[in-house]
C-alpha cells in the first residue's frame, strides 16, 4: 500500500488528515546468524517490503492504533497503563515503542497511527522490526527527539525484549533502520558499529532469492531463548563477556575447555564460526573479486545453523539442497529459522530452473508451495511525505 492511500485510511479513521506518513523495510540477513545476542558481527540488507504508517501527535495521553491488513478496529490504549507482557496482539509493538520512549524519558504525549505493511509476517523477514522501527522514527520526527537510526534501535529491541517479551538480538531493528539502498551493512552489535557494503549483484550476473517457505515460526516459543541462554551459559563457563570474545583461532581450545557440554559445545562452535563467516563475506565483497565465492561460506553457514544450532527445519533444508543441486552458487536460511525464509545465491541465468525445482520439490513433499522473490538491497525507515 502506497503513503497516499496509508494517508486517506488515516483521514478515514481519524476524520483529520496524518502529520506525515513514514515507512520502515523489512530485511534479509546475508550471513550472521544468531550472533547478534552475543555481541558478534551481522550482514544484513533491507527489502523492498515496507512498514508504512500515517501518524499525528494527540497531547491527551492516548494512543490509537489501527492496521489496514488486519480484521480488526481501532485499539485505543491510556499510555499511564502500558505494561510490559500485558498484551499478545500485534499493537505490543506499535505501544511497546511508545512505552520504550516514555521509559526513556521522552515526552511522547499521545498519537494516532495508522498502520499497513507488505512485509510477509512469519516469514522471517523482520515485519515486527518494520513496525517498530516506523512508529520509532515518526515520533522521533514529530516529537523531535533527535535520535539516531542506532539509537531508535536500541529502544525498538527494548521494546521488544520487555514489553513484547521476545528475547531477540539488535539486527532486525539497526537493519530496518540505518540499511542503504544498494548496500548490505555489516553491524558489529557490541557497538553499532557499521560500514555500508556496497552490493550489486545484477552486475554481475547474480541473483539473490528469497524463498519464504510459509512456515511461520515466532520467536517468543521457547526454542530461540534456549539457544540464547545456551549461549550465556557457554560464555559465563569459558570465562567471557560474550561468545564474540572467543578468537577463531582459540576455537578448539575453547571447546575442549567445555567438557562434557555437548550442546552448548556446538552452540558456542556456530558462533564462533558464523562470525568468522561474516568477516570472510565482507573481505570478499570489499576485494572486489568474484562474488560468487560468497556461495560456499553461505552453505557453510546453513549447514552449521541445521547440524551445530539445530533451528532449520525440513523445508528449509529442501530449500537449500534442492538449489544446490540445480545449480545454486550457495543457500542457507536466513533469520530466527524455525520456518521462515531461505536465501539462494544464484546465477541469473539459473533462476527459473532453480525456482521450478524448489516449487516441485515442495509438490512432492506435500508441502504448502513457497513464494520466492528475487531481493534488491532497498532503502532503511525514512519520512515518505
Ligand atoms: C531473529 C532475531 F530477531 C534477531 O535478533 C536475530 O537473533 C535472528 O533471529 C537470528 O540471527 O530475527
Amino acid at each position: 500500500m502506497g503513503a497516499q492511500e496509508v494517508r486517506e485510511g488515516f483521514v478515514r479513521l481519524y476524520g483529520t488528515e496524518p502529520e506525515g506518513v513514514w515507512a520502515a523495510p523489512g530485511r534479509v540477513n546475508l550471513i550472521g546468524e544468531h550472533t547478534d545476542y552475543n555481541d558478534g558481527f551481522v550482514m544484513p540488507f533491507a527489502l523492498p517490503h515496507i512498514a508504512v504508517a500515517a501518524v499525528a501527535r494527540r497531547t491527551d495521553g492516548v494512543l490509537r492504533l489501527h492496521s489496514a491488513d488486519l480484521d480488526s478496529g481501532v485499539a485505543e490504549l491510556r499510555l499511564d497503563e502500558l505494561t510490559p507482557e500485558s498484551d499478545d496482539a500485534w499493537t505490543a509493538y506499535p505501544a511497546g515503542v511508545v512505552w520504550a520512549l516514555r521509559e526513556a524519558g521522552h515526552a511522547v504525549t499521545g498519537a494516532d497511527i495508522h498502520l499497513s505493511s507488505t512485509v510477509p509476517s512469519g516469514a522471517g523477514l523482520s515485519s515486527s522490526a518494520a513496525i517498530e522501527v516506523v512508529v520509532a522514527l515518526a515520533l522521533n520526527d514529530l516529537y523531535d527527539l533527535g535520535l539516531q537510526g542506532w539509537q531508535l534501535a536500541r529502544l525498538c529491541q527494548r521494546a521488544e525484549n520487555v514489553y513484547v517479551g521476545a528475547p531477540t538480538g539488535i539486527m532486525d531493528q539497526t537493519a530496518s533502520a540505518c540499511c542503504e539502498a544498494g548496500h548490505a551493512l555489516f553491524l558489529d552489535t557490541r557497538d553499532l558499529s557499521q560500514k555500508q557494503i556496497p552490493l550489486d549483484l545484477a552486475a554481475e550476473g547474480l541473483r539473490l532469492l528469497v524463498v519464504d517457505t510459509q512456515v511461520t515460526h515466532a520467536h517468543s516459543g521457547g526454542e530461540y531463548g534456549r539457544r540464547r541462554a545456551g549461549c550465556e551459559k557457554g560464555a559465563a563457563l569459558l570465562g567471557v563477556d560474550a561468545l564474540r570474545d572467543i578468537a577463531y583461532d582459540d576455537l578448539d581450545a575453547a571447546l575442549a575447555r567445555l567438557g562434557d557440554e555437548e550442546e552448548v559445545r556446538r552452540l558456542v562452535r556456530h558462533v564462533v564460526t558464523e562470525d568468522q563467516r561474516v568477516e570472510q563475506v565482507v573481505a570478499l565483497l570489499e576485494s572486489g573479486g568474484d562474488t560468487r565465492a560468497v556461495g560456499p561460506v553461505l552453505t557453510a553457514g546453513h549447514a552449521s545453523l541445521r547440524d551445530d544450532f539445530r533451528v532449520s527445519c525440513p523445508e528449509l533444508d529442501l530449500v537449500v539442497d534442492t538449489a544446490l543441486a540445480n545449480g545454486a552458487l550457495g543457500a542457507r536460511m536466513t533469520g530466527g529459522g524455525f520456518g521462515g525464509s531461505a536465501i539462494v545465491l544464484a546465477e541469473a541465468t539459473d533462476v527459473e530452473t532453480l525456482t521450478k525445482a524448489v516449487e516441485e520439490a515442495f509438490a512432492a513433499a506435500g508441502y504448502k508451495a513457497p513464494r520466492v522473490f528475487e531481493a534488491v538491497p532497498a532503502a532503511g525507515a525514512r519520512r515518505l511525505n
